[in-house]
C-alpha cells in the first residue's frame, strides 16, 4: 500500500520495521516539544544520558502548566529548566508566553516534519501538515539524544471531509462529533488523516482544534494535508520558507474510512465525564451552568477568541455565571489587545487569565462544589477541574460565549445570527524574540532546587513474582485518575518520592498504604487503561511504589508505552471474563522469566487457577522490562560498551 500522506512521512523517517500495521517500526524525529510539568522528568533523563546537546533540528521546552508559583517549587523547576535549555541547546519559552501547542503551531511546526513532544496534545501541529505525536518523556528525552521514536506502525484512516460547516457550527464541533462516533478508543492504533473538499473549508488554527482532540480518541496522532491554506498561514506567521505543498498520492490507499458531512455538523457538547459522551446543544437546553471557561490548547486562537469578544461586545454575562479567558499565546492577547477586542471581553464581567493552561489542568479556576463548569477544554474527567463533584461538558467557544451570556444553556436557534468565521488580520505580531534561544557559548551552570529529587534507581524485574492485586479498576481510567491534575500535586512532578503520596488517591485513598505494605503487587484494569495525558508519573509512581504488572482487557498507546520504559509488564487479558472473576488481594504467581515475545502466558492464582494473558510484548520491550526499565538498559548498554 503506498500514496497516504502518513505513509509518505514515515516513509522519509522511517530508520527500522516494516511499514505494516501494528509492526514495530523506528522514524527520525525532527523537532522536540516538552512542557514543565512533564519537562524536568524529560530534562532530568536527558542529563542522565550524558550528551552535551540536543540532537534534533529543534527543541523547544516551554512553561505553561505550572505556572501558579506559591512557593518555591515551580519557580525553582522554571529556573532548572531554562538553564538545562541554555547548556543543551534548547529554545526556552517562559511562563506566560502562551500554551506549548498554540505557540508550537505559531512559531514552529512545519509540514513534513516528525515532531514528539512530552504531552498527549502534541498531534495538534497535525494541523499544520507535521506527524506530531504525544509520547512519554523519556521517549522524547531519548528523541532529544537523536534515538528514533519507537512506535508500532499504525493503521491509517481516511477521514473524508464533505460539504463546508453552517450556522453556528464550529472545528470543535465536528470533533466532538467524530468522538461520538468513535468513542475514547476508537482511534487506538490509528493515525486520522483528512481529506475531501471539506479540508479546504478549515482554517489551520480550526484543523489544530481536531487533530488537538484526536488525543481523545486514543490516536497515535492526526493529519491534515499541507495547501494553499497552509501556506498563507505561514506567510502570516512570517515564515513562508518553512511550507511544503503535501498531500496524498492521487488514489492513495487507507486501512478505513470515516465519512463526514459538515454541513450537517450541528454545536455539540461531551456531557461529564468523558469527551466521547456526545450531545446536541439543543438537547441542554434550558441547563443552568456556574461557570464558563474559554481557552486551552484545543480552542484559544485569535478566531476563537474573536469570535467570544464580538459575541459578548455590549453584553454582560449573566449574574450568577465566572467567564474565565485565557488566551492561548501572547500573540493571540496582542491582536485582541490591538482590535479592542480584550476591552469586550474585560466589559462584559469575563475575568482574563493568564496565556497558559490554567483551569484545563486544574491550575486554578477550578469550579463551585457540585458546580456545572461549560468549557472549551478537550478533557472533562471527573475530578480533572480540581472540584471532585463538579460536572464538566466541553463544547466550542461560540457555545460557551452563548452560554456564559444565557447563564445557561440555550438552543442554538435562541442565539441570533451566527458570526462569520475569521481568519487572521495582515499583520500579525511577531513575539518570536520572546523566547529564550540557546547561546553560541553555552552556559554550563544548571540550577536545580530543592524541589528537584534525583530520580529513583529500579531494581530489575524478578524471574518468578507473587504480586496481589492491588486495586481493580474499571473500564476508561484515564491518567488523571491514576496520578491527579491540579496545583497541588503536579508541582510535585520533580520529585517521585512525594507525588507518589497520590496514586489513585481520587479512586481510593487507601491504595498507597495498601502498595507500601504489600511490597509489590499490580493492578488490575478494565478497557483503555491509561487513557488521556501523557504523563509518565503515572507510571513511574506506581512502579516506586512496587507495582510490577498491569492486567488490563486493553491499554492505551502512551500509558503502555510509559508502562514499559519503567518496567512494569503490561498484560492483557485474553479471556474477558476473567477480569469479572479476579478480585482486589487475590495474589497471582507469574513467571515472568519464562515470557517469550508476542506468546501468550500463564498466571496462576492461589486456587491454582491459569489466567491466560496475551502477551503482546516485542523482544526490545520485554529486554527493557526486564532490565528494570529502559534508563536501567541504557545504562547497562553503556557500561558494556
Ligand atoms: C493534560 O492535558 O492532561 C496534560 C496536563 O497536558 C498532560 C501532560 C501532563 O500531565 O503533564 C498531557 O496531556 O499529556
Ligand atoms: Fe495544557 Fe490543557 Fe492542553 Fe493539557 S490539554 S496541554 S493542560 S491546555
Amino acid at each position: 500500500m503506498s500514496g497516504n500522506l502518513t505513509r509518505k512521512i514515515i516513509e522519509e523517517h522511517l530508520v527500522s520495521g516494516k511499514m505494516v500495521p501494528g509492526g514495530e517500526i523506528g522514524i527520525r524525529i525532527d523537532q522536540t516539544l516538552t512542557q514543565d510539568a512533564t519537562g524536568t522528568m524529560a530534562c532530568l533523563q536527558f542529563e542522565a544520558l550524558g550528551l552535551p546537546r540536543v540532537r534534533t533540528e529543534l527543541s523547544v521546552s516551554y512553561v505553561d502548566h505550572n505556572t501558579l508559583q506559591m512557593g518555591f517549587r515551580n519557580p525553582d523547576d522554571h529556573r532548572y529548566l531554562r538553564s538545562v535549555a541554555a547548556k543543551f541547546g534548547m529554545i526556552f519559552s517562559p511562563a506566560g508566553t502562551g500554551i506549548c501547542h498554540q505557540l508550537h503551531l505559531e512559531n514552529f511546526a512545519a509540514p513534513g516534519k516528525t515532531l514528539i513532544g512530552s504531552d498527549s496534545h502534541t498531534p495538534t501541529a497535525g494541523g499544520i501538515g507535521s506527524l506530531a505525536i504525544g509520547a512519554g518523556g523519556l521517549s522524547v528525552a531519548l528523541a532529544m539524544a537523536g534515538e528514533p521514536y519507537i512506535l508500532n506502525m499504525p493503521r491509517v484512516v481516511r477521514v473524508h471531509l464533505e460539504g463546508r460547516l453552517t450556522g453556528h457550527a464550529g472545528a470543535k464541533d465536528i470533533i466532538l462529533h467524530i468522538l461520538e462516533r468513535l468513542s475514547v478508543k476508537g482511534g487506538t492504533g490509528k493515525v486520522l488523516e483528512y481529506t475531501g473538499p471539506g479540508t479546504a473549508d478549515l482554517s489551520v488554527p480550526e484543523r489544530a482544534t481536531i487533530t488537538n482532540m484526536g488525543a481523545e480518541l486514543g490516536a497515535t496522532t492526526s493529519i491534515f494535508p499541507a495547501d494553499s491554506t497552509t501556506r498563507e498561514f505561514l506567510r502570516l506567521m512570517n515564515r513562508e520558507q518553512d511550507f511544503q505543498e503535501l498531500h496524498p498520492d492521487p488514489g492513495a490507499e487507507y486501512d478505513e474510512e470515516l465519512f463526514v458531512d459538515l454541513s450537517a455538523i450541528v454545536p455539540m457538547a461531551a456531557r461529564p465525564h468523558m469527551p466521547d459522551l456526545g450531545i446536541r446543544v439543543d438537547e441542554l437546553d434550558g441547563l443552568r451552568v456556574d461557570q464558563v471557561a474559554i481557552g486551552s490548547c484545543t480552542n484559544s486562537s485569535y478566531a476563537d477568541l474573536k469570535n467570544t469578544a464580538l459575541i459578548l461586545k455590549g453584553r454582560r454575562i449573566a449574574p450568577d455565571i465566572e467567564l474565565l479567558i485565557s488566551p492561548g499565546s501572547k500573540q493571540v492577547f496582542k491582536m485582541l489587545t490591538r482590535e479592542g477586542l480584550l476591552e469586550d471581553l474585560m466589559d462584559s464581567g469575563a475575568r482574563i487569565l493568564e496565556c497558559a493552561c490554567g483551569p484545563c489542568i486544574g491550575m486554578g479556576g477550578s469550579p463551585v462544589s457540585r458546580g456545572v463548569s461549560v468549557r472549551t477544554f478537550n478533557r472533562n474527567f471527573e475530578g480533572r477541574s480540581g472540584t471532585q463533584d463538579a460536572r464538566v461538558y466541553l463544547v466550542s467557544p461560540v457555545t460557551a460565549a452563548h452560554t456564559a451570556l444565557n447563564g445557561c444553556f440555550r438552543s442554538p436557534k435562541f442565539w441570533g445570527e451566527p458570526q462569520p468565521r475569521f481568519g487572521l488580520p495582515e499583520n500579525v505580531p511577531d513575539i518570536r524574540d520572546l523566547f529564550v534561544f540557546p547561546p553560541e557559548e553555552p552556559p554550563q551552570e544548571i540550577y536545580r532546587g530543592p524541589n528537584i529529587v534525583p530520580l529513583p534507581r529500579f531494581d530489575p524485574l524478578p524471574a518468578k513474582l507473587r504480586l496481589p492485586v492491588l486495586i481493580k479498576c474499571s473500564d476508561n481510567i484515564s491518567t488523571d485518575h491514576i496520578l491527579p491534575g491540579g496545583a497541588q500535586v503536579t508541582s510535585l512532578r520533580s520529585n517521585i518520592p512525594a507525588i507518589s503520596e497520590f496514586i489513585f488517591s481520587r479512586l481510593d485513598p487507601d491504595f498507597v498504604s495498601r502498595a507500601q505494605k504489600a511490597g509489590r503487587g499490580m493492578v488490575l484494569a478494565g478497557e483503555n487503561y491509561g487513557q488521556g495525558s501523557s504523563r509518565e508519573h503515572a507510571a513511574l509512581a506506581p512502579r516506586y511504589l512496587g507495582v510490577r504488572a498491569v492486567l488490563a482487557r486493553s491499554f492505551a498507546r502512551i500509558h503502555r508505552a510509559n508502562l514499559i520504559n519503567f518496567g512494569i509488564l503490561p498484560l492483557i487479558l485474553d479471556d474477558p471474563s476473567d477480569y469479572d472473576r479476579l478480585r482486589q488481594d487475590q495474589v497471582l504467581e507469574l513467571d515472568a522469566g519464562s515470557f517469550k515475545p508476542g506468546q501468550a502466558a500463564h498466571l496462576i492464582s492461589e486456587k491454582n487457577e491459569p489466567v491466560k494473558v496475551q502477551n503482546d510484548l516485542t523482544r526490545a520491550e520485554l529486554e527493557i522490562i526486564f532490565h528494570g526499565g529502559l534508563l536501567n538498559l541504557v545504562r547497562n548498554k553503556k557500561k558494556d560498551a
